[in-house]
């Protein structure tokens, strides 16, 4: 294989060329606090939640795959739009996340069940400690665009989240962004 670039467009988090996942509601509802909200939206349309584009990179031990994010704006009820989350297959590998365009935060989690929650703006890069779950949330109201890196060979674990969640949310309260616990987090024992 030979040196490449890809070209990323700041503005709309384009990554070209790449390969494009499409996430929408209907893909993701489970992944909200109220089920009621998202039927109620699902009954109105199907918008679309996030997007990724990855770089064709082989899924190999010694190379890095890197893509971009772009999270839509929008809530479903009090909380905003965001992705499923996920722990690396390979527990032990790292990431890291720069914040192009947007407002977000980024939600992580220890094994011991410590939360972090980090805030996302342009030129933040946040590093994801290995064995550490994360989720990334759009809190304003243009698309949250990031750009990540990681081990191509680290893989993504959904099922551990889709069973425990995660131990905080983001929600919009009176118009003010707030963190609080989540009465649906289920530790792993
Ligand atoms: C970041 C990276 C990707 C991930 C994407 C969406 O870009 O961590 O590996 O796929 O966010 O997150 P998720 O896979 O949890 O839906
Ligand atoms: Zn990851």
């Amino acid at each position: 294989m030979k040196p490449f670039n890809v070209f990323v467009d700041f503005t709309t988090g384009e990554l070209k060329p790449g390969k494009r996942v499409v996430r929408r509601l209907s893909d993701v509802r489970y992944i909200f606090q109220n089920q009621e909200a998202a039927e109620a939206m699902l009954r109105e349309g199907d918008p679309l939640v996030y997007e990724v584009i990855y770089a064709e990179i082989p899924e190999e031990p010694g190379h890095l795959a890197h893509c971009t994010t772009i999270i839509y704006p929008g809530k479903v009820g009090q909380e905003f739009f965001l992705t499923k989350g996920h722990l690396h297959e390979k527990l032990d590998t790292a990431e890291i996340y720069f914040c192009l365009r947007g407002e977000g935060r980024l939600i992580m989690a220890s094994p011991e069940g410590e939360c972090e929650v980090l805030p996302m703006y342009p030129g933040t890069a946040s590093y994801i400690p290995p064995f550490w779950s994360h989720r990334s949330v759009n809190v304003g109201r243009e698309p949250l665009i990031f750009y990540c890196i990681f081990p191509a060979d680290a893989g993504h674990d959904y099922a551990t989240i889709e069973e425990t969640g995660f131990p905080k949310v983001v929600l919009e309260e009176d118009g003010q962004v707030v963190v609080r616990e989540n009465p649906k987090w289920k530790p792993k024992r």
